[in-house]
């Protein structure tokens, strides 16, 4: 099952323009900026206390938070659920009828083994699975 809420990712247009909202304004405390290759973003990940926060910024046009934004504007993008033995979370869920936006996890930020649950089968949301490799803690 799903062990917990890991965290919460937010497209905006510049991380530049948008951390000090949160440093801040918000007062709370970055933890680290990386490029996620694989997904065409910048990702800068926020202490929020018990969960984190991903600002997501794209890196390509084609990218999927580059059409989110363009679509959508800035604003809640995805919420990651920490879990264990992702392979056998993705089989169960796909058992159950759920879209998988992959038949293999990704290597996300951190390091973590990611996949994400198509939105039109998750009821409106976009839903990230994320294992935390050794790496990744
Ligand atoms: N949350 C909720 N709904 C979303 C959504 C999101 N983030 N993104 C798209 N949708 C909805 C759209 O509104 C649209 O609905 P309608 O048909 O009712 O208008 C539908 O899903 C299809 O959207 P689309 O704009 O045509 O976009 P695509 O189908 O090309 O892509 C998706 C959507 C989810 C398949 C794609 O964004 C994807 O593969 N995402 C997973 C990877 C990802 O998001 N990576 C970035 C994060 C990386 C990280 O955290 O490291």
């Amino acid at each position: 099952n799903v062990k917990n809420v890991d965290h919460i990712g937010i497209a905006v247009h510049s991380i530049e323009k948008t951390l000090p909202y949160y440093t801040e304004t918000l007062g709370l405390k970055l933890l680290a900026i990386e490029e996620v290759a694989s997904q065409k973003v910048r990702v800068a990940f926020i202490d929020a206390g018990n969960i984190k926060l991903e600002l997501l910024e794209a890196t390509a046009e084609d990218g999927p938070v580059a059409k989110f934004i363009e679509k959508r504007g800035e604003g809640v993008h995805h919420i990651a659920f920490g879990v264990e033995n992702i392979r056998t979370r993705m089989q169960d869920l796909k058992e159950n009828g759920v879209r998988l936006l992959q038949d293999e996890p990704k290597r996300g930020a951190g390091g973590a083994e990611v996949a994400f649950l198509h939105p039109k089968s998750s009821y409106g949301v976009l839903y990230e699975l994320c294992e935390k490799t050794t790496m990744g803690e």
